[in-house]
């Protein structure tokens, strides 16, 4: 059987600006003491230091064992009783590392956590690359012969038939019985051999999951002396011409851009502040976030899959600009994260959306392979996902052709103003228009950005710019320009809530302010603004539909 601990606590911790990050610290200099997860450069001593932080603890375990990082920052370094046993180098990446612990004992754990750039995190990124431990870390105890993964895929949303591909950790050359229970019930016996197989059955008594009605099942895979569980919805989602489809049904997406960002927790939000914004989002009536501009952790996918939300997961590469966006190294990190983000997450049914390389040189002939390979490396792992990216070449763009969906970040009336219009509200509707004249008609299109900077508090009789006022008006113009207008297949703001980025960067108090909420969730007028708009379209689409 399969033993699991969450290794989240309090941990050991010591910080070096100067030590080497590849290198197990030795087991004297713990002098302090740290949450995981948590992140060390949001607090005194470490307050915006870079350098590498050292997580310690002790676990009583033994044999082969699976230890689970759910996503650290910028890049990590797993040592286990002294002994290197797996690397991090993707920020906010999951890993899974599988290894022999030894025998029965108490064995040390060290996590190094470097917070100093490197070839995936750039300085100029438009959010703070934040230090430490950002998600759960757990060990489980595994039989030598386990299961290393199943990917669950609907094939049919109207009968509840789905594929299983179950992947086991060595060959089986003699037959085994895999027993396929759902729900708690037995619903098959099959016969398992080699390495990796694939059934297909019709789930029992199912039920669709959706945004509205959330419904999930669960799935035990019993191996030898094996189980592995995991939760899963039955639903498709398709892009049929323009529209986007899920069960069938037109999806109409309305929604922010999150980034991972408190100025108390770092990277390392608590699942308790997850679920207040995702009920927070609800509330006013939305169904759609956009995880800018890196993986998810797994509390927040499991709170969407539980609540009804739908999710765009990328990978990260802001912005990335030649040379370094045509070098090999490049390509292959986004290639490697795509394959990664792809497999990891493939059972959660809330993400409906790959994405990759927001805001890239789309509009350059060059970059076409470079999508092309991108896009190539998720559908090698999902066949099921619409993949797109995130643009800003607009017309320009000569990439539309290569994705599933077309994703546009204008911001009209705040980017494309002159240096001293007082308003740009003008521009939006007609901006907007233009635009979306310029994408292929038959493909999904949704704007996934736009917005404006407001300081929470600053109030202003004209409606200037950097206003709530302003904001609230923009977003306002900006919702009645796409709610209503079906080319659209969603609108995802930018962004839920402010969000720390560049110190010195030209962002007022080092801050991202478009959200719409400030740093510490409170609403700025705008917020009321965009809920009392979309109540207006519900009741305007219920008339309609009547
Ligand atoms: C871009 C980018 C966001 C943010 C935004 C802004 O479109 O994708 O991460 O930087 O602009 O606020 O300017």
């Amino acid at each position: 059987m399969r033993i699991g601990k969450n290794l989240d606590g309090i941990w050991d911790f010591t910080f070096s600006e100067s030590a080497d990050f590849n290198q197990y610290p030795g087991k004297e200099k713990f002098e302090n003491a740290l949450a995981v997860p948590g992140c060390f450069d949001v607090m005194a001593p470490w307050f915006g230091k870079r350098g590498t932080g050292y997580f310690r603890r002790l676990v009583h375990t033994g044999g082969t064992v699976q230890l689970s990082l759910d996503g650290l920052g910028i890049e990590g370094e797993v040592y286990w009783d002294g002994k290197c046993v797996g690397t991090c180098p993707y920020a906010y990446m999951p890993e899974k590392f599988t290894f022999d612990a030894g025998g029965s004992g108490t064995h040390e754990l060290v996590i190094a956590v470097s917070n100093r750039y490197n070839n995936v995190v750039f300085p100029f990124y438009d959010f703070y690359a934040f230090g430490g431990i950002f998600g759960s870390v757990t060990l489980e105890e595994l039989p030598k012969d386990h299961l290393e993964w199943v990917r669950i895929t609907t094939l049919d949303y109207k009968t509840g038939k789905i594929a299983l591909k179950v992947r086991a950790c060595r060959f089986f050359r003699k037959e085994q019985d895999l027993t396929i229970r759902i729900d708690g019930k037995a619903v098959k016996i099959v016969p398992f051999s080699g390495r990796e197989q694939e059934y297909r059955l019709k789930v029992p008594a199912f039920k669709l999951w959706s945004a509205e009605e959330p419904n999930l099942h669960q799935l035990e895979l019993l191996l030898k002396d094996d189980r592995l569980e995991e939760t899963f919805g039955i639903r498709q989602i398709e892009v049929k011409g323009p529209k986007l489809l899920l069960n069938g049904k037109e999806l109409r997406l309305f929604g922010y851009n999150r980034h991972e960002s408190h100025p108390e927790f770092g990277a390392a939000t608590p699942p308790a502040l997850m679920a207040a914004d995702l009920h927070m989002l609800k509330d006013q009536g939305g169904n759609f976030i956009r995880g800018s501009h890196y993986p998810q952790r797994e509390s927040f996918l499991k709170l969407c899959d539980k609540m009804g939300v739908l999710v765009w997961e990328e990978t990260l590469g802001w912005d990335v600009k030649p040379p370094e966006l045509f070098s090999r190294g490049f390509l292959h990190r986004q290639i490697d994260q795509a394959h990664k983000l792809a497999a990891v997450h493939y059972n959660h049914p809330c993400i409906i959306i790959r994405g990759f390389m927001n805001e890239t040189e789309s509009q350059l002939p060059r970059v076409r392979s470079i999508i092309r390979s991108v896009y190539k490396a998720f559908r090698e792992v999902d066949t099921t996902r619409p993949i797109t990216f995130a643009s800003n070449k607009y017309e320009k763009d000569v990439c539309m052709d290569l994705v599933d969906l077309v994703a546009m970040n204008p911001y009209p009336g705040w980017y494309d103003s002159n240096w001293d219009e007082v308003s740009g509200i003008h521009h939006i509707a007609p901006r907007l228009k233009q635009l979306a004249a310029a994408i292929p008609a038959n493909k999904p299109y949704m704007i996934s950005e736009i917005g404006a900077s407001a300081i929470y508090g600053d109030h202003d009789p004209y409606k200037a710019r950097w206003s709530e006022e302003y904001q609230a008006e923009l977003a306002r113009e900006v919702c009645r320009a796409v709610l209503n207008d079906p080319r659209y297949c969603g609108l995802c703001f930018w962004h839920f809530c402010d969000a720390k980025s560049y110190i010195n960067g030209g962002r007022v108090l080092g801050y991202n302010d478009k959200g719409m909420l400030d740093r510490y969730r409170r609403p700025k007028l705008a917020w009321e603004a965009i809920r009392q708009e979309i109540k207006k379209q519900q009741r305007s689409n219920k008339k309609t539909t009547k």
